[in-house]
């Protein structure tokens, strides 16, 4: 089991999740702070280890850079994969801050780390938190680049909403003081 929190904590690692369910790339859309044409952001939910996102080449937009995920709709959302390029090399995320964001303007914080360079799939647990988007934003890299061959983003499957509108007073049974009647 797992906690569920009012609000997204910082630097807060869920392990052992159960319930969880991959939100559909194609449902999702991406955007970057850089990129270098032909690296597009899409290409980091296409399905294809083979294709990645990368920032501009030449340092020209120097870390911190970051990649966006419009989820598709609003989720209660508590993990993150990042799948490096195959070769591990430039680009490969080696430090990160994750946020998480309802309207794509307010963002808050759910997890930051480091991760070693090398091309294995890197999975980032959180405390379940309600978004609409995602940001990945790193602040090392290999060669001083960002890249992302795949990104996954998971949802909790919720149970059913009680329906508390069903749920009233017997007429007469309750005074208009409040006080509960025979
Ligand atoms: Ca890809």
């Amino acid at each position: 089991m797992y906690a569920i929190y009012d609000k997204a904590n910082v630097d807060v690692t869920v392990t052992g999740q159960t319930g969880l369910v991959k939100i559909p790339q194609a449902q999702m859309t991406a955007t970057s702070t850089s990129f270098q044409p032909g690296d597009d952001p899409s290409n980091a939910l296409d399905g294809d280890v083979n294709t990645w996102w990368h920032i501009k080449w030449f340092g020209t937009d120097p870390l911190p850079q970051s990649i966006i995920l419009n989820l598709g709709g609003a989720y209660k959302i508590s993990k993150l994969d990042y799948l490096p390029r195959p070769d591990g090399g430039n680009g490969t995320i080696t430090a990160y801050n994750i946020y998480v964001s309802q309207d794509g303007v307010q963002y808050t914080k759910v997890a930051s780390g480091a991760w070693l360079q090398n091309n294995l799939l890197k999975e980032v647990n959180f405390a379940p938190v309600n978004a609409s988007y995602i940001k990945l934003e790193a602040t090392a890299g290999s060669g001083g680049f960002a890249s992302a061959s795949e990104l996954n983003v998971y949802k909790i499957i919720e149970a059913p909403t009680l329906q508390y509108g069903n749920v009233r007073r017997k007429a007469g049974h309750c005074s208009s003081s409040g006080e509960i009647g025979t």
